[in-house]
């Protein structure tokens, strides 16, 4: 992860999770992290232990709500200049909310999915693109299988990630001749704070998920966002679908009872 050394990685949705995973690995490899998320509390808690575990790295903190546009402007303009340009974003604030068949999906919900999972998504990358054409840049967009395979009672999350999928290959497109790489991670199951938002802080309804599955934790997805950004500059990962063993697809799940 030599590649690393010294890069300005920003990530979203650092509070907790994958995000979280992320900033540690990133500061483990020498990298200076801007870590955001709405809770500033757990963010605070992630800086001071970054700065102990890796006290060569430099760290920002900031709260910042992805699904306000001049929220993401006002933040990335008061990044201090030494932890700019940014050299890797990545795009990980997300949620699901409810677990509902479409007739039944709460519009508040839909709302905030929409927002958070797809505009919030494209505000961080048009705030951020525009100086990483000149200086070259990584954007990894956190995907996931519902951005593959749509499911029963998760329409509108399944929408929003399939949402994330098309603006993931659309910029890739666009970004052909440029020193700028675009990759997706998809991952299943990770067992993190995901759940517990999905069933609105219900710990039981949360744990079931992973019952007699071992899921993924959040760390080995941050392994494959440092894997897909410390390749050679000619190497450019489209994407990655990672499960937990044990599952399949979005659906079929082998669970030890
Ligand atoms: P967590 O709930 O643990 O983390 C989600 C993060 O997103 C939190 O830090 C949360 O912070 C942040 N977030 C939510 N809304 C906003 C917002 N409006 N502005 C800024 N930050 C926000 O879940 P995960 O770590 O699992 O989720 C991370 C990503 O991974 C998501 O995009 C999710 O869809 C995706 N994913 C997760 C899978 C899983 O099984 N866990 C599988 C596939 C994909 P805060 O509340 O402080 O704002
Ligand atoms: C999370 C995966 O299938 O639990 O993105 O919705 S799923």
């Amino acid at each position: 992860y030599h590649r690393l050394h010294g890069k300005n990685v920003f990530i979203t949705g650092a509070s907790s999770g994958i995000g979280w995973a992320c900033a540690e690995r990133f500061a483990q490899a020498g990298s200076n992290v801007i870590i955001s998320a709405r809770r500033l509390e757990q963010l605070q808690q992630l800086e001071t232990k970054l700065i102990a575990d890796s006290p060569t790295s430099l760290v920002h903190t900031g709260q910042l709500d992805v699904t306000c546009k001049e929220s993401v402007d006002t933040f990335v303009a008061s990044i201090p200049s030494k932890l700019k340009p940014i050299d890797i974003l990545v795009c990980n604030a997300g949620l699901v909310l409810g677990l509902d068949k479409l007739l039944d999906v709460n519009p508040q919900h839909m709302d905030t999915m929409i927002d958070t999972n797809i505009k919030g998504l494209v505000y961080c990358i048009q705030t951020l693109l525009p100086q990483m054409l000149q200086a070259g840049g990584h954007i990894v967009n956190i995907g996931s299988i519902a951005g593959r395979e749509p499911y029963a009672k998760g329409s509108i999350y399944c929408a929003t990630k399939h949402a994330v999928h098309a603006i993931t290959q659309s910029l890739r497109c666009e970004l052909i001749d440029t020193p700028v790489k675009v990759t997706e991670i998809c991952p299943g199951m990770v067992e993190t704070e995901f759940s517990k938002v999905r069933f609105h802080g219900d710990e039981l309804a949360a744990k079931n998920v992973y019952k007699g599955i071992d899921p993924l934790v959040a760390d080995d997805i941050a392994d494959l966002v440092v894997f897909a950004t410390s390749r050679p500059k000619h190497v450019e990962i489209a994407d990655m679908v990672v499960f937990p063993h044990g599952q399949a697809t979005a659906t079929l799940s082998h669970r030890r009872t």
